[in-house]
């Protein structure tokens, strides 16, 4: 497997997993983490034996924010010209289920990768928010347009303009994890997740997401259009034949993942 300097990777089973490895700037997202974290994601995605990614960083810090240190000399032409950050487009548009399992800060940036995973898992001890107000900019990955969508927009606008932060049982009651756990069983209900998942037949599982994904761009007319080209085409797999003769036979589908 490719060497990485600022993250660790590894599969467990049919799940690629992601752990930010930065524990000194408490997983700051430099400019090479953007790179790494989405190289190994599209490695992942590309890999028909894999069928969910994890990603996650340490007790303390899923990530504290994009890297401060790196962007304070940075002009607005550098922002501009370099792309700083477009890595993260291509990590957003993998085609695999991707679960954020944060314990401790996701700030900044931090949040806003979170909110690129399609589920968050947090532990009781995860803290989230988007402090960049604080700093004199404001969100850059998506933050002001995935946290809307998440929990609408008059909580999205107390968070981004006065930067509170909240921690994990406000973040699930406003929508903005899906579930919330004891911190010290956040890795083993991450495992117990993505293993669900990843033992689904891939071919729907890649149009659930995208049917899913379509409905955050679309408008509802067009949204259903898309699921219904997305159901009607898995009537071609073998998976779906499997799927639907295992339920006839009331035994467990055996899925070959086509
Ligand atoms: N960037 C760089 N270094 C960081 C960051 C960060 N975001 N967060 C923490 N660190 C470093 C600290 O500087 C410190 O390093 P050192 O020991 O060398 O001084 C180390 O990590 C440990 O941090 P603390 O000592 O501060 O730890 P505490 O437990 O006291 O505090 C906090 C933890 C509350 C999380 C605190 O570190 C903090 O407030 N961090 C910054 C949070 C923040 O403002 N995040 C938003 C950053 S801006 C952003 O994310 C913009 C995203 C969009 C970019 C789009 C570009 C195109």
């Amino acid at each position: 497997m490719t060497e990485y300097e600022t993250i660790l990777v590894d599969q467990r089973g049919r799940v690629g997993w992601i752990t930010l490895n930065r524990p000194q700037a408490l997983n700051a997202l430099n400019s090479r983490v953007a790179e790494e974290v989405t190289a190994a994601a599209v490695a992942f995605d590309a890999d028909a034996g894999i069928g969910a990614i994890v990603v996650t960083g340490s007790e303390k810090a899923f990530a504290a924010g994009a890297d401060i240190k790196e962007m304070e000399g940075m002009t607005s032409a550098d922002m501009i010209g370099t792309d700083h950050f477009g890595a993260w487009r291509d990590f957003a548009a993998v085609r695999t289920p991707v679960i954020a399992a944060v314990s401790g800060y996701a700030l900044g940036g931090g949040c806003e990768l979170a909110m690129m995973c399609d589920i968050i898992l947090a532990g009781d001890n995860a803290v989230f928010g988007q402090p960049e107000i604080n700093l004199g900019v404001i969100p850059g990955m998506g933050g002001t347009q995935r946290l809307i969508r998440a929990v609408g927009y008059y909580k999205a606008a107390e968070l981004v303009l006065s930067g509170r932060l909240v921690k994990a049982e406000e973040a699930e009651r406003i929508g903005l994890v899906s579930r919330v756990v004891p911190a010290s069983d956040l890795l083993a209900e991450t495992t117990k997740l993505a293993d669900t998942i990843a033992s689904k037949s891939l071919p729907s599982v890649y149009a659930a997401k995208a049917t899913l994904d379509a409905a955050m761009e679309t408008p509802l007319t067009e949204g259903l259009e898309v699921e219904r080209a997305q159901f009607a085409a898995l009537f071609d797999t073998a998976d779906q034949k499997e799927g639907m003769a295992a339920f006839r036979e009331k035994r467990e589908p055996d899925f070959v993942h086509r």
